[in-house]
């Protein structure tokens, strides 16, 4: 594969291997827990790493090992590790990365599942872990210690979308400890909008469950990195710790999904665009979080790190948490779900839903209102889902 070759055409054909056995254009589906070994000695060698090849799909697989090689291609990393979930990439990586008497930072603003991962599941295993905002510097240098292991930050973040700039962060972690490694999920924006390996992150983990497979069908996730980390979060965190593997059909999917991810995430992003600027102008809303809008935080840091703005926003309505229910209730298109990157436009309270492993006071330090709505604006036409929240709008 040619490095010059654009986003696009990277998602279709890089890592492609071809088959040579009928000339399948479709990479095809080895459905197959395990592989045959020509002799004792050979499976041996395999087992040693004295020869390659596949002993079994928990360790590799050629349908995931095509995905795997162009989700590299596309972050720009070195290799890749595809899991079952986003939380088993999380997980993999973190159990590798981690220890009892090891030190994480990481930011408060997550999806709720890595929040309880991090605050009520590795510190039951002596990791300590503390909070903070990592777009402040000053509390990102003030937590740094001789046992800080990992920076561990979404950007942007889930559901408040908080961006944090990558650049600095990596720049003030590594000139602590060039050790540290400075984690990214990059499941909001995708690798179409923003590569943080480039900006000097050290992983990126997804949730391919959302944009990266877009069609609400599969549960996926990578870690992408150095090729020396990814063989260790393969050897270590998912092979024996995790073992959250991913099926060769999920990879399959993802394969199909990935041929169309540049062009769904222009009309992802093209959507929420117009959906904030009519939130933005409605005197019902009362606060829109969407980094493309200038009134946005961290709107500069993220029109420097992103090739666009993503399609993901999230508002309060005038009336708080009532009023906000009262609003998703009475849509008629968008769709009440959690989950994001689909097809489908989805909407969901994060208070109660996504983000309800945090306690009230947690919400309140992570700046999740009560009333905070998230929505993933779909590939429908802008037009019948602003037309879907006007009419509910006037429910209020
Ligand atoms: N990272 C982010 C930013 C996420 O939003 C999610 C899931 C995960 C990791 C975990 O991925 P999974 O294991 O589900 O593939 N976010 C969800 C959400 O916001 N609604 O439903 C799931």
């Amino acid at each position: 594969m040619q490095k010059e070759f654009g986003f696009g055409t990277k998602s279709i054909h890089a890592g492609n291997v071809k088959d040579t056995q009928y000339g399948a254009l479709s990479t095809p589906i080895f459905q197959s827990s395990t592989f045959i070994f020509d002799s004792c000695e050979q499976g041996g060698r395999r087992f040693a790493g004295a020869e390659n090849g596949y002993i079994y799909t928990r360790l590799g697989n050629p349908t995931t090992s095509v995905l795997e090689s162009k989700i590299a291609a596309l972050e720009g990393g070195e290799a890749c590790l595809a899991t079952a979930s986003g939380m088993g990439a999380i997980s993999s990586c973190l159990w590798t990365i981690a220890g009892a008497g090891k030190h994480i930072i990481a930011d408060g603003t997550l999806y709720g599942c890595t929040f309880a991962l991090l605050n009520h599941g590795v510190t039951r295993y002596g990791v300590e872990v503390d909070f903070i905002d990592t777009s402040d510097l000053d509390a990102l240098r003030a937590h740094l210690k001789d046992n800080t292991v990992a920076v561990y930050l979404e950007t942007p973040a889930n559901p408040t979308l908080k961006i944090t700039d990558i650049s600095a962060v990596a720049e003030v972690a590594h000139a602590y400890n060039p050790e540290i490694k400075v984690v990214c999920d990059n499941t909001f924006a995708s690798p179409a909008l923003q590569n943080p390996l480039a900006l000097g992150a050290d992983v990126v983990v997804h949730s391919a469950t959302k944009y990266l497979n877009g069609h609400g069908d599969v549960v996926a996730g990578f870690v992408v990195g150095k090729a020396d980390f990814i063989q260790q979060v393969r050897m270590f965190g998912l092979k024996d710790m995790t073992g959250a593997v991913m099926d060769p059909f999920a990879a399959w999917l993802l394969l199909r999904g990935l041929k169309t991810l540049e062009l769904r995430m222009a009309r992802h992003c093209e959507n929420a665009a117009k959906i904030a600027a009519f939130l933005a102008q409605h005197p019902a809303v009362e606060k829109i979080n969407y980094p493309g809008l200038p009134t946005h935080k961290g709107h500069d840091v993220a029109a420097r790190q992103m090739k666009d703005f993503g399609g993901m926003l999230s508002f309060e309505v005038r009336g708080g948490k009532a009023a906000g229910m009262k609003l998703v209730n009475s849509l008629k298109l968008i769709t009440v779900a959690v989950s994001l990157g689909d097809a489908e436009s989805l909407i969901e309270h994060p208070a109660s839903m996504t983000h309800s492993t945090y306690s009230e006071e947690e919400l309140r330090e992570a700046g999740i209102a009560p009333g905070l709505i998230r929505l993933s604006a779909g590939l429908e036409n802008a037009e019948d889902l602003i037309a879907d929240l006007a009419q509910a709008m006037e429910n209020l």
